[in-house]
This record gives C-alpha cells, structure tokens and sequence, in this order.
C-alpha cells in the first residue's frame, strides 16, 4: 500500500512547479507591461509601448523611414506622457489609449537621434530615442 518516497517527492515537486507557472501565466495576462514588437511591415506604423515605467523598443527606436506614424500604446496601469522636445509636442496618454505621430520623418524632417521622455516618469528612466532613417 506504501507508495514510494520518491514518487511522493515527484509529486510534490509536480505541483509546486505548475503552481509556479500558474502564478507567472496570470501576471503575464493581467493586461501590464505586454510589449509588442514593432510591426515586421516597414509600411506600417512603428509601435512602442508604454509601460510601468518604461518605452519598450525605444532604446532607441530601430531606424524609422518616411511614410511612416510612430504609435505609442499604454500598456500599463498609470497615466504616461509623450514629450518629444524637437517637435514641441506633448500628450498625455491614459491606459488602454495610444498615441499616433502622423509621418513622424516628415515631421522631425531629417535623419538623426531625437530624444523624448514622459513628463510624469522622466526621472525613472521613461525615455528613449527616436531614430529617423536617411531618406
Ligand atoms: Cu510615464
């Protein structure tokens, strides 16, 4: 009737193991802090995520070519901001929202680094670059 230790043991360790992943697969899935990639399509707009408190794929973006909105999506749980100084612009972004900066290389009009923050979370490291490609 005795059922081996070991298998005791397997069992144990069985549970604690998909409890574990339990608990990670419902933090991934609570809605915070899922990037996207940007989009494979150099025609489509290039999407950054907004998260608690960082821009994902930001860091600085990959080069951005003309024809092209730059799409920042809150994906966490707090009010950020888009600040981006060389354009003079600056928009609040709540949870859930996104932000688009219509032909952002026509608009920043020539290839280069351009920094940009969120106001509220600056000093937490919320910001990045945005690279404008040679047309
Ligand atoms: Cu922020």
């Amino acid at each position: 009737m005795a059922v081996p230790r070991r298998t005791l043991l397997l069992a144990a360790a069985t549970l604690v193991v998909t409890g574990v992943a339990a608990v990670v697969a419902f933090a991934l899935g609570s809605g915070a802090g899922q990037p996207e990639r940007p989009s494979a399509n150099p025609e489509g707009p290039y999407v950054v995520s907004a998260i608690d408190y960082h821009f994902h794929d930001a860091h600085p973006t990959f080069p951005i070519g003309p024809d092209r909105d730059l799409v920042v999506r809150n994906v966490g749980r707090n009010v950020h901001n888009v600040t981006i100084p060389a354009l003079g612009y600056s928009q609040d972004v709540r949870p859930g929202h996104e932000l688009t900066i219509a032909d952002v290389a026509e608009q920043l009009g020539a290839a280069g680094r351009y920094p940009f923050f969120c106001r509220f979370h600056r000093d937490r490291g919320m910001k990045g670059s945005i690279v404008i490609a040679n047309a």
